[in-house]
């Protein structure tokens, strides 16, 4: 069994041109991340799958508008526009990403009123989804990662990762960023001085 996997991240037709938080480009990494998986032995997807009214969720909170950022009891949180919402065609895989392989699918962000950008933790940074374990007890330790978006769920994934000791990769050209306030340049620092590699 190999030791390492692709963890492929959010996605989703929200995050791709059209959808309701679309990053720029989001389509365009999916020809490449098929490549991948067919090159992986395992594929492992992440699914942000939000609750209607969501905490992450501007429209949830009277006066704030997406993209401000509010103190929440886990610290500060961003909003967004409504997205990824459980059931409907947003929350949907790319149609064109070939994910029949992967053999797990995480799903985060389902509780109210915690939100989830890494596939290890909740916001919190505590809460874990059970990703970690899962690997650890597979043999799995290395790790490459590829999504949407570079500066949120990938980043978030790859400190998480990084912290507990996995040694991981993030192929930069099969991901795209929010690039919110310089999100890109500070999260593709933390993640050059964790120990990320960065292809
Ligand atoms: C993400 C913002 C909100 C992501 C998810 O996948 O990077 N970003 N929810
Ligand atoms: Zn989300």
């Amino acid at each position: 069994m190999s030791s390492s996997a692709l963890i492929v991240i959010d996605i989703q037709n929200d995050f791709c041109p059209g959808g309701a938080l679309a990053v720029t480009g989001g389509d365009e990494i999916v020809p490449l991340v098929n490549r991948m998986i067919e090159n992986y032995e395992h594929v492992i997807l992440t699914q942000d799958w939000h609750p209607t009214a969501h905490s992450s969720f501007a429209s949830t909170h009277t006066g704030r508008a997406p993209f401000e950022t509010i103190e929440a009891a886990y610290g500060p949180q961003t909003l967004w526009p409504d997205h990824c919402v459980q059931g409907t065609p947003g929350a949907e895989f790319h149609p064109d990403l070939v994910w029949t392989k992967a053999e797990l699918v995480v799903r985060k962000g389902f509780r109210r009123g915690i939100d989830s950008y890494s596939a290890f933790f909740e916001n919190d940074h505590k809460t874990p989804t059970g990703l970690g374990g899962y690997l650890k007890e597979r043999g799995i330790s290395e790790l490459t990662l590829v999504g949407l978006a570079t500066d949120y769920c990938v980043a978030y994934s790859a400190l998480d990762a990084a912290r507990l000791g996995f040694n991981v990769s993030v192929q930069m050209d099969a991901c795209r960023a929010i690039d919110l306030g310089g999100s890109l340049q500070t999260m593709t620092e933390a993640m050059g001085d964790a120990g990320v590699s960065l292809r």
